[in-house]
This record gives C-alpha cells, structure tokens and sequence, in this order.
C-alpha cells in the first residue's frame, strides 16, 4: 500500500519584520558619528535593544554607558532612540559633554505630548513596563504629572486630581490588545479619559503584531527574533501565543534554535523584532534549511516606506563648526 506523502517543511517568513525607521536612523548615526568624529563614541544606553547591534558598534568604536557621569569631559556622547528625561541633557550640558540625539522622533513625539498634558495641568496615565528606558524618559518629562500604569490591574488603585481632566497616553513598543484592555479599565475608572491625538504605540510595532498574529494562524512554531531586553521583540513572541500559535520563542540568532523545538512542524514562522537586523534572520533560514526546511514563502501584512532623516547634529557643515574645537564637536548640549 502506498503511503501518503509526506507534507513538505516550509518556512513563512512575515513581512515587514526587522529594523523599523527610528532603530536604522539610531544605528546609522552611531556609524556616522564614528565615520565623521573617530572612535569613541560614547553612547548612553544600548543605542537600540540588540546584543549583536550593540557589540558590532563596540567593534567600531562605540562605548556604552548608563549614565552621562561615566562619559569624560569634553567627550561625545549619543542618546538611545529610547529617549532621555530633560535631567539628563542638563547633566551632560553641565559636563561640557557634546550631544548628539538619536531620540527616535516617534519617541518624541510621546515626550511632547506629555509635556504638553502637563502644561495643562492634566493627570497623565502613561501606560508601560516600569524601568524600561523610554518610560523612564518619557516620565521624566513630568514627572509630577505622570502615574505609571503597568496594566489593568492598576487602574483600580491610580488617584487623579481632577477626574475631568486625565489622559493617557504609552510607550511606542505594547501590545495593542493588552493596552486597550488597560484603556478600557481605565475608562471604567475614568469616564471622561482623554486619548492621545494619534497613537502612540508606533506603526513599526503595530505592523510586526500583525505579521506575527497571521504567523500564528498558519505555523505550529513561530520564531521571533531579537533580544531579551526588547519590548517589541518580547511582546511579538506574547501575541503570537495569544493569536493561538502551539509554540512561539525568542532567539537573539540562530544559536538560539533546539531542534526539539521543531518535532512535529511542518510550518514554521519567522519574523524579527525592529531592533534585529536581518543578517540575524539569514543565520536563522540557514540553520532551518540544514534542519528541513528548505521551502522559504512569504506574508505580507504591511508596506513601511517611512523613513527618519539623520540626527541633525550629523547633518550640519561640521567641518566648519569644528574649527577651534579639538575633536570636531557636532553640538554642546
Ligand atoms: O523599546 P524596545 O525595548 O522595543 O526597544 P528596541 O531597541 O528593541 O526597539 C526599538 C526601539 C525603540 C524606542
Ligand atoms: Fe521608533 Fe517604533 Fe522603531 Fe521604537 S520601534 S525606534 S518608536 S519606530
């Protein structure tokens, strides 16, 4: 009797996935910087949440930092697309340092949204993950203004001033549908709850939940990947489990893949965080190749074409306004 064939293994690889505008403006920069200024750059913060990203600049000639205190005088350093509070440019302006801000400007605009809510003496309810690095900014902005709201469960216990007078607004990189979920029960809270004039959750995240959300609906596994410190990339890996995918990990590269994982998968899915560059991606086809799954297709559920110009500290006539600095200073702080 002949048996059925075998069912060939597939790989579906989501599209867009990868490096978003605001992690490819932050990483050029780094690059240009260097190019422009020689090594070290200093950097504070891991310029974007990518071990890979962050030790290939370290190659070249970037150090990273926590804090402005740890940069030398007379030094430059660069801000994270994460964003920083206004206390940090005035520390790194007291120090004489030289900046350069590779804020990402969908980061921005949170920041002056907030400031803006706080100038009119509304409460601010900023929906994120405490001790992530863009809320630390972001709270920074106002920070008499702004009550952290970790999730649903806080929306019981938050206290506002003046109940006619609360908005809330969140970090670029959530999940969509938990935030609603924590709007809704801020809503029940507080019926008069204003929302942000646009979304504050970035396309870039958006798009590559949708991407993963389809991803669940056709593989058995999906494979995100980026690091462990991502938001975006940790929350992928959150929807596609939620979307009903059997098994969803995150890995930072191919290494990262245990072929047990791959028992019984016909379908596998891949898709990476906007910190990830692709290079990452391709290990990882390679390594699914040699494991089986040679057949690669694509799902599309989104076209990006935005794109960030330069920091504007690396596109003035620099040559110029080097003269008479020692080491061709872009911009004091
Ligand atoms: O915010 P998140 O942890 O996802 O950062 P990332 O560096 O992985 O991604 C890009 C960004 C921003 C802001
Ligand atoms: Fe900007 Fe969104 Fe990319 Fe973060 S994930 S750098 S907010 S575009």
């Amino acid at each position: 009797m002949n048996q059925p064939p075998v069912p060939a293994r597939r790989v579906l690889l989501a599209a867009p996935r990868g490096f978003c505008a605001g992690v490819d403006r932050a990483v050029t920069a780094v690059e240009k910087a260097l190019e422009q200024f020689g090594a070290p750059i200093y950097v504070r913060h891991e310029i974007v949440h990518n071990k890979y990203v962050v030790r290939t600049l370290q190659d070249k000639g970037a150090i990273f930092v926590e804090a402005t205190a740890e940069v030398p005088a007379g030094s430059i350093v660069m801000f994270s697309a994460h964003g920083v509070a206004p206390r940090v440019r005035a520390e790194a302006a007291e120090r004489g340092l030289t900046t350069i801000d590779a804020t990402c400007p969908l980061v921005t605009k949170v920041h002056k949204e907030a400031v803006r809510y706080a100038e009119e003496e509304y409460d601010i309810l900023l929906i994120g993950h405490e001790g992530h690095e863009e809320v630390i900014g972001t709270s920074g902005e106002a920070p008499d203004h702004i009550t952290l709201i970790g999730g649903p469960e806080d929306a019981a216990n938050v206290t506002v001033r003046d109940e006619s007078k609360v908005v809330w607004l969140s970090q670029t990189t959530l999940s969509v549908d938990e935030t609603m979920g924590t709007v809704d029960a801020l809503k029940t809270r507080f019926p008069l709850l204003l929302s942000p004039p646009s979304d504050d959750i970035c396309y870039a995240t958006q798009n590559r939940q949708t991407g993963v959300k389809e991803l669940a609906a056709q593989c058995e596994l999906v494979i995100v990947v980026g690091s462990l410190n991502s938001s975006n990339s940790v929350r992928m890996v959150e929807v596609a489990l939620q979307a009903g995918a059997p098994a969803a990990y995150l890995v930072d590269n191919a290494d990262g893949i245990d072929a047990t994982w791959l028992r019984e998968v016909r379908t596998v899915g891949l898709t990476s965080g906007a910190s990830a560059p692709e290079s990452l991606v391709d290990g990882v086809l390679e390594r699914l190749a040699e494991l089986g799954y040679r057949d690669v297709g694509t799902v599309r559920t989104a076209d990006e074409t935005i794109t960030f110009s330069l920091p504007h500290e690396l596109r003035r006539d620099l040559r110029a306004e080097a003269s008479g600095r020692t080491r061709g200073a872009p911009h004091t702080a």
